[in-house]
């Protein structure tokens, strides 16, 4: 699949795409990811790519033009590679928190146009006009769309064939079941800390793989239960919640 992202700062990306597990992914070309440098469209001398929003205010606002221009351009690359157009997703605190399930439905298309925003936001013109997605990391004030659009690049370019060496770490995310993960454990056994030892939980060591089971799904449960209920009434609705889950659940003080 492709991307194509029009940014004011593309040197942003080759840091994030030639390191980890999801190098893989991008220098394979299996996520195929072309940046356009959003200054490059610019129409005048002075490579202008921001200007004062009409009726006043503070910030600036991302001019339409080298916007609509660089959008031409990478429709007529993805029509020339033979690439699908793919939907157009711009990066806006006002959009759509990203989430697992859009990641998953994102992995399996052709790919997408990536509009990273700057200063107070873009021309409401080449939203109307352009944009089919507008996509937000989460309720939180950034200086522009770049890290989000890294998120998604990376959440995307992990779910691809072969990225993760055991297949069945995809099962065990967070979010791919609707809980949130349990605690991991590796060695030392014993940790010798100055305020007194911590040990591994002992069901971990005792190679008994139902009960090893049956404490991660509890651990799971509890630390949603404490940090997101919302993802256990979730989980409740769309019956994810069996009634061993539910049981446990309801011994929990909360
Ligand atoms: C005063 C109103 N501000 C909105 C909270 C203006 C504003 C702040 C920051 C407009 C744009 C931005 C830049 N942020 C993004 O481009 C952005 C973003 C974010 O700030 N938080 C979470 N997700 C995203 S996606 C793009």
């Amino acid at each position: 699949m492709r991307f194509d992202v029009i940014t004011l700062f593309p040197e942003l990306f080759a840091p994030f795409m030639t390191v980890g597990v999801t190098r893989r992914a991008f220098e394979s070309g299996q996520v195929d990811v072309r940046l356009w440098p959003l200054r490059d469209f610019a129409s005048d001398n002075y490579r202008r790519v921001d200007d004062r929003p009409y009726g006043g205010g503070p910030g600036m606002v991302m001019l339409a033009e080298p916007l609509l221009k660089a959008l031409g351009a990478v429709r007529n690359a993805r029509s020339e590679a033979g690439a699908t157009a793919g939907p157009v997703i711009h990066f806006s605190p006002t959009g759509r928190p990203i989430n697992q399930a859009l990641l998953r439905e994102l992995a399996q298309g052709p790919g997408a146009t990536l509009l990273c925003g700057r200063y107070e936001g873009i021309d409401q013109r080449v939203l109307d006009r352009e944009v089919d997605l507008e996509l937000s990391l989460g309720d939180f004030v950034l200086s522009g769309g770049e890290l989000p659009a890294l998120a998604l690049l990376d959440g995307i370019a992990r779910l691809q064939e072969g990225v993760l060496s055991d297949a069945r770490s995809h099962e065990q995310d967070s979010f791919e079941d609707g809980l949130l993960d349990c605690p991991h454990y590796s060695r030392p056994e014993v940790l010798a800390l100055p305020e007194g030892d911590q040990p591994v939980p002992p069901v971990l060591l005792s190679g008994h793989h139902a009960d090893i089971a049956r404490w991660r799904r509890e651990r799971s449960l509890s630390l949603t239960a404490q940090r997101r209920p919302d993802l256990i009434a979730a989980a409740r609705a769309a019956g994810r919640l069996s009634k061993a889950d539910e049981r446990y659940l309801a011994t929990l003080a909360l």
